[in-house]
């Protein structure tokens, strides 16, 4: 492994052979703890254990589900290092309360966030950015990975349930995005629910990044009839112009009081819908389809040749394309088999024009036609990630197990069973999983961090909401090995792992740093900060800097608008201010060379102290003032 090898060898050596002793001891089991046993938990341990002061291997980036955010760990050590609020309001960093945030969050005060996409050129991670969607609101949000920030908040019109968002193209041209519950189009518009089939619609969206800065924007939409679109994929290699999205409930039903798990499941498939961005994007270029909600909407009848279906069985979740591109797995829920498509037979089908039917003018591909192999992976087949070996991994819901198989070439006639390798139980229930790098053209394989659905009972109790969780898998050998439980805040979907060494971070907004825009409104010495009056409003333009904030007496009369810009103007790491305002509701964080700025009505009259909330130095208690509220 490393030079550390042998004295954390025989470090952990010591830590079993104690806890082993210890157990023996009195002979029974602890109620805490379990018993320490054979060299599987003392390997399991080494391959963990990052001594303090060492760095992990990987970053993980896994979302939060309906927390809003995103967490961050280390593998192989499965720690928390920390968590970047996206969608929702979060005042351990401040985010939510500055004037540039509140504005960016919008009227929302949470977020649905799902699946997150690191951003890629030549398909491999460039730790450049993050991407993230927000299911509920029909959003997608960019990170900047120099200093895991929130950047911008993009609102997709017409897209309802943004769900197969967000996946990223070769370049990270494109970002996917596709409503998951269709809605009548455009959205604002009202139609009875008993007009599903006809009147409802979805809508399949590539979203535009712009190469310098990352700035997104709606590139094109393209109306698709009323089923859930549900997971996506960008293609690499032969698919690379492609992008892909599974689909349940092609029967387009929904009908009020029928269950739509009962409606959506009668057909025997359902689809893989694939658009080819590069002639969609010309089309939209060309002023196909027309401008709706400032949007250009096209229908596929405006994009022939660059839209078609492949049937999948059943109820499909993920649709995953491997490293070199070729092949293109589709799982679907109530199947239990992984179905994998050539990305060579779907071209000469397209050639042919081998289609089994037409479906809203999107033509159908001929299934057996396109298809290589269904893989009899076993039950609740969802999501796959590869290792660059050769390999696959699907997560079974159903079976609570991730299984490896091996992808093509297959031999002609062979029982396809040969092909499934091993399978590990994982606790309890998993959805997505992530290997490192997996998503890019030559992942690493090593880890593969299962993101499991219940927990159930495997960590102390907190009471009936239980954590989700992640457990981490050795996947470098045949037969795949538990290495660790972790566990985290509701509720992690998908993640992604990228080389600890492509992450490039800055420690402080060095004053000149070009990277960052000016702030107009900072001030880089006490001399300089002011309390300025025009009529009503009020602004003050404050330094922050060990102990004391400036200027630290605020006067202000009831009613007024008042603006504050902190600028924190420490150049050393790590040395964070803070700026609370009782009972005004206002807590910002401001890191070193940061300026930030809340704007409030002193709408409550009297005396109000504010302070740092940071423990930032010996005399950090000391950093306070007073806004006065005549
Ligand atoms: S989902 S458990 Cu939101 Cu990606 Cu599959
Ligand atoms: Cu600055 Cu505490």
């Amino acid at each position: 492994m490393n030079d550390q090898f042998n004295w954390k060898m025989g470090l952990i050596i010591l830590m079993v052979v104690g806890a082993i002793t210890l157990i023996s001891c009195d002979g029974k089991k602890s109620s805490r703890g379990r018993r320490a046993g054979g060299s599987d938990q003392a390997s399991a341990a080494l391959a963990t254990y990052i001594a303090p002061g060492d760095l992990d291997e990987y970053y993980l980036f896994y979302s939060g589900g309906h927390s809003g955010n995103i967490f961050v760990a280390g593998v192989p050590s499965m720690r928390h290092i920390s968590t970047i609020p996206v969608f929702t309001p979060y005042p351990g960093t401040g985010y939510g309360f500055d004037d540039e945030s509140k504005k960016m969050l919008g009227k929302f005060t949470w977020g649905d966030s799902h699946h997150p996409a690191l951003s890629e050129t030549k398909s491999e991670y460039d730790g450049r950015w993050l991407f993230i969607n927000d299911n509920a609101n029909g959003r997608v949000a960019r990170i900047d990975l120099r200093d895991f920030k929130t950047k911008q908040i993009l609102k997709i019109p017409n897209v309802s349930g943004n769900h197969g968002a967000t996946f990223v193209t070769e370049n990270t041209e494109y970002i996917t995005s596709a409503t998951r519950m269709s809605t009548p189009f455009p959205s604002g518009v009202y139609k009875d629910i008993t007009q599903y089939a006809t009147d409802y619609k979805g809508v399949l969206v590539g979203v535009k990044v712009d190469p310098k800065d990352g700035e997104m924007s709606v590139g094109w939409e393209i109306i698709v009839p009323p089923f859930n679109y549900d997971l996506g994929d960008a293609g690499k290699g032969p698919s690379v112009d492609w992008m892909f999205w599974t689909c349940y409930n092609s029967e387009r039903e929904f009908i009020e009081g029928a269950k739509l798990e009962v409606t959506a499941s009668q057909r025997d498939k359902d689809y893989i819908v694939m658009v080819n961005w590069k002639k969609a994007e010309q089309a939209a270029k060309s002023g196909k389809g027309k401008m709706v909600n400032g949007t250009r909407v096209m229908y596929p009848a405006d994009i022939k040749g660059a839209i078609y279906f492949i049937p999948l069985a059943k109820s499909p979740h993920g649709v995953d394309v491997t490293p070199d591109g070729r092949w293109i797995v589709g799982s679907g829920k109530l199947s239990p088999t992984t179905t994998v498509f050539d990305m060579e037979k779907i071209n000469k089908a397209i050639a042919d024009e081998d289609f089994s039917e037409v479906v809203d003018d999107i033509p159908v591909l001929t299934y057996t036609s396109v298809r290589e192999a269904e893989i009899p992976v076993g039950l609740g087949p969802l999501h796959t990630q590869f290792d660059g070996k050769g390999n696959a991994y699907t997560s079974l819901f159903v079976e609570s197990a991730v299984v490896k198989w091996k992808l093509p070439p297959y031999e002609a006639g062979a029982d396809m069973n040969t092909y499934v390798l091993s399978k590990i139980p994982v606790a309890y229930n998993i959805g997505h999983l992530c290997t490192a790098e997996g998503d890019s053209k030559t992942p690493d394989g090593n880890y593969l961090v299962a993101l499991n659905k219940l927990s159930k009972g495997r960590h102390l109790s907190v009471g009936p909401s239980i954590p989700e969780s992640a457990q981490l898998i050795d996947i470098t050998g045949t037969n795949m090995k538990i290495l660790y439980d972790a566990f985290t805040e509701p509720e992690p979907h998908y993640a992604q792992m990228i080389k600890a060494d492509k992450i490039k971070t800055v420690e402080v907004y060095k004053k000149d740093d070009p990277y960052w825009p000016k702030n107009p409104h900072a001030v880089w010495s006490v001399e300089e900060a002011s309390v300025t009056r025009k009529g009503r409003n009020v602004e003050v333009k404050m330094v922050a800097v060990r102990s004391f904030l400036g200027p630290d007496v605020i006067r202000v009369n009831k009613g007024d608008n008042v603006t504050i810009h902190v600028t924190n103007i420490e150049q050393i790491r790590d040395e964070l201010h803070g700026l609370a305002i009782n009972d005004y509701n206002i807590n910002l964080v401001i890191d070193p060379g940061e300026t930030k700025s809340v704007t409030f009505k002193a709408d409550k009259a009297g005396v109000f102290a504010f302070y740092c909330t940071n423990f930032c130095s010996a005399l950090h208690q000391e950093m306070q003032g007073y806004l006065l509220v005549k």
